[in-house]
């Protein structure tokens, strides 16, 4: 099944557009869990068992587990294919930020959607389309393409101007126009950056977004739902990691997540139908 109809199917019956972040760092779990022989699969189990019916989609950061080296990268897979045996329809979002050339974007590519069988991917536009072919050739995935970043630094190249445009309108642009042709792109927008959400949404109207930065990076939740949205209302996703996976690091943990997926879900829906 198509990443875009798992998203729409799961993102309906949830009346959600959260993903949370399965952003698993080993030495932010509860301690009572590192005995277990599968301590980040563990958690992350026990975030989606408690919050499966309230997400669009989850997005585990491939840094958590490569940081942990076999046994991490073991985990990730055991994450992706648990939620693929149990929760068939719910997308997963590998966030790897990759982009090299089209050789190893192969093996990259091999890596996310046939190791992982993760349905999309967080990628570097920097290379130029010609070398993500190998992502861009999956109709049936999402590749999502850095735009314009959360981080402070951000503008550093991104803001640079090319004519008289900055660089990151110029991307959104080109991947609208010139990328999408088997209607798998999508940008990223950081919620720190709502004005530029605004611009990229008029100039990519129809390409899905994904926005993190809400939570602990301190994003403004309403401006980025009301400026991602499109003229469905939909077309994004809001992501958070920390502010819900790590809200208790006690025996409630999975508990307090799921009480912080469903306020954030609700206000999301809140802001969507014009709530101030
Ligand atoms: P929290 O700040 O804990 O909610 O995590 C944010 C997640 O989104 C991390 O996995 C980041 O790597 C990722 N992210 C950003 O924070 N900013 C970006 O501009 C892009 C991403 C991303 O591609 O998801």
């Amino acid at each position: 099944m198509k990443y875009i109809d798992k998203l729409e199917k799961t993102s309906k019956k949830n009346n959600s557009l959260l993903c949370i972040g399965l952003d698993s760092d080993y030495h932010k779990l509860p301690r009572f869990l590192l005995d277990n022989r599968y301590p980040q699969f563990a958690f992350n189990k026990a975030i989606i068992d408690a919050t499966y019916d309230l997400v669009a989609a989850y997005k585990p950061n491939s840094a958590f587990y490569e940081v942990q080296g076999e046994h991490g990268i073991l985990q990730l897979k055991m994450t992706c294919e648990y939620i693929r045996a149990k929760y068939r329809f719910i997308p997963v979002i590998l966030d790897a930020k990759r982009g090299d050339i089209g050789e190893s974007n192969d093996r990259y590519d091999r890596f996310a959607f046939e190791y992982l069988g993760v349905d999309a991917i967080t990628l570097h536009p920097y290379l130029g389309s010609e070398a993500l072919e190998p992502f861009l050739k999956h109709a049936d995935k999402m590749c999502y393409i850095l735009c314009r970043t959360s981080n402070a630094g951000a503008g550093e190249f991104q803001d640079l101007k090319t004519g008289n445009i900055p660089l990151y309108q110029v991307v959104a642009k080109h991947i609208s126009d010139s990328w999408n042709k088997n209607k798998n792109c999508g940008l990223v927008v950081g919620a720190t950056y709502a004005r530029e959400i605004k611009i990229v949404r008029k100039l990519a109207p129809s390409l899905q977004l994904l926005i993190p930065g809400v939570g602990a990076q301190g994003g403004d939740l309403k401006k980025a739902v009301q400026y991602a949205m499109d003229k469905s209302g939909e077309g994004f996703v809001i992501n958070a990691s920390r502010s819900i996976i790590f809200a208790s690091n006690d025996e409630d943990f999975a508990k307090r997540a799921r009480e912080e997926a469903l306020k954030l879900r609700d206000q999301i829906n809140y802001f969507r139908k014009g709530g101030k």
